[in-house]
C-alpha cells in the first residue's frame, strides 16, 4: 500500500483513513525491442495502467479522497477527460461518499465512461471542453461544501509524486530522462516535485531531465498561448488551458528538459508499436511520451547512451473503440480443417 511504502513523503497524520485499492507498485517494464525501433539504448516503460482503475490517476486520488474524508468531507467534484472522473468514481465509493464528475460531450472514451456510470458518480456531461469543466467544478467547490479533486488539489500531487519514488527505488537511482505525455500538466509537476525531494532526502544524487509531450492540436504550452478548441484523438490530453502551466515550464526549466509536440499520428504510431513489440497495450495518450522520443531520437536529439523511462499513463481497455476501428474486423472462416489451413496458408 502506497501510504506504508511512502508515509515519509506523503501528507498523512494519524487520523488519515487508511483508504486503498491496491494503487501503486505498477511494472517498470524493460522495452528493448522497442528501444531498438527508436534507436536509442535503453528504455523501461512504468505501466500506469495496472493502477486499480487503469491509470495513474488513482497514485493522486487515493490521497485526496482520503483527505478529504479527514476532513469530514461528504462529497467531492472533479472535471474530467475520463481517467480523473473513473479514479474518483471508484475511491468515493470505496470511501462511502458521493462523488460528482463533469466531463465534455462525446469526448470521453468508452472504458472511461462506463467505470464512471458502473462506480456510482452523479455523471454531468456538458456541452462544452475539458476547460469549461474545470472552471465550473473550481467555481462550485469555492460556493458549496464539496471537495475538489482536480490536480489544483495539492494532495493529488502529493499522491502522483509517488511514481517518481518508485521508479528510482525499482532502477536503484534515477532515469537520465522521464518521457510523459501533458495535458492538464498535474503529472510532470508531480513526478518533478518526486524526484526533487527524492534528492533531498539523499535517495538519488541527480535529477532526471523532464520531457513531456502536448498533443499538436492541444499543445498551448508549447504555443505559449491557450487553446480555444484543443482536438485530437488522445481524448484524453485534449486540453487547451492547462491548470498547471506554470509548474510544467518550472520542470522543464529547471530539469534541463523539454516540452514538445507530436501529431495524432505519431501517437498512433507509438500506441501500436507499445502493443506490437512489447505487448503493452495503452490508450493513444499514454503513448505521447514513446511517440516524443521516437521523434527526438530520429532528429538526433536523443542521447544514445541515455537510460530513459516512458510513462504510460492509461491502460489500452479504456478507448477499445479506438483500437477497433483502426483494423478491419476479420471476415468469419468456416469452422473446417481445410478452410482454417488455407487461412493460415500452410
Ligand atoms: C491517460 O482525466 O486530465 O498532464 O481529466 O488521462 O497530469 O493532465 C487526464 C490526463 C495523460 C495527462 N495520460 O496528465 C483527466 C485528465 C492520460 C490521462 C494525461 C491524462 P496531466
Amino acid at each position: 500500500m502506497l501510504f506504508d511504502r511512502y508515509r515519509a513523503f506523503l501528507p498523512l497524520s494519524e487520523h488519515t483513513p487508511a483508504l486503498t485499492l491496491g494503487e501503486g507498485d505498477t511494472p517498470l517494464v524493460a522495452a528493448p525491442r522497442l528501444a531498438s525501433a527508436i534507436g536509442v539504448r535503453e528504455l523501461f516503460l512504468k505501466y500506469e495502467g495496472a493502477n486499480p482503475t487503469g491509470s495513474f490517476k488513482d497514485r493522486g486520488m487515493v490521497v485526496a479522497v482520503a483527505k478529504a474524508m479527514e476532513a469530514g468531507a461528504t462529497s467531492v467534484i472533479c472535471a474530467s477527460t475520463g481517467n480523473t472522473s473513473a479514479s474518483a468514481a471508484a475511491y468515493a465509493a470505496h470511501a462511502g461518499i458521493e462523488s460528482i464528475v463533469v466531463v465534455p460531450a462525446g469526448k470521453i472514451a468508452l472504458g472511461k465512461l462506463a467505470q464512471a456510470l458502473m462506480y456510482g458518480a452523479r455523471l454531468l456531461v456538458i456541452d462544452g471542453n475539458f476547460d469549461a469543466a474545470l472552471h465550473i467544478v473550481r467555481e462550485l467547490s469555492d460556493e458549496f461544501p464539496v471537495t475538489l479533486v482536480n490536480s489544483v488539489n495539492p494532495h493529488r500531487l502529493e499522491g502522483q509524486a509517488t511514481a517518481a519514488y518508485e521508479i528510482c527505488d525499482t532502477l536503484g537511482g534515477p532515469p537520465d530522462a522521464l518521457c510523459l505525455p501533458v495535458g492538464n500538466a498535474g503529472n510532470i509537476t508531480a513526478y518533478w516535485l518526486g524526484f526533487r525531494r527524492y534528492h533531498e532526502a539523499g535517495r538519488i544524487d541527480r535529477l532526471p531531465k523532464m520531457l513531456g509531450f502536448q498533443a499538436a492540436g492541444a499543445a498551448p504550452i508549447v504555443l505559449g498561448h491557450p487553446v480555444e478548441h484543443p482536438e485530437t484523438i488522445a481524448t484524453a490530453i485534449r486540453i487547451g488551458n492547462p491548470a498547471s502551466w506554470c509548474y510544467a515550464l518550472d520542470a522543464r526549466d529547471q530539469s534541463g528538459g523539454l516540452i514538445e509536440m507530436v501529431t495524432d499520428e505519431q501517437i498512433l504510431q507509438s500506441w501500436r508499436d507499445l502493443a506490437r513489440l512489447e505487448g503493452v497495450f495503452v490508450e493513444p495518450a499514454s503513448a505521447a511520451g514513446v511517440a516524443g522520443l521516437r521523434m527526438l531520437a530520429s532528429q538526433g536529439r536523443a542521447e544514445p547512451d541515455a537510460r530513459y523511462v516512458a510513462v504510460l499513463t492509461g491502460h489500452g481497455l479504456k478507448d477499445p473503440g479506438l483500437a477497433v476501428e483502426q483494423f478491419a474486423a476479420p471476415a468469419p472462416v468456416k469452422a473446417e480443417m481445410s478452410a482454417i489451413l488455407g487461412w493460415l496458408g500452410w
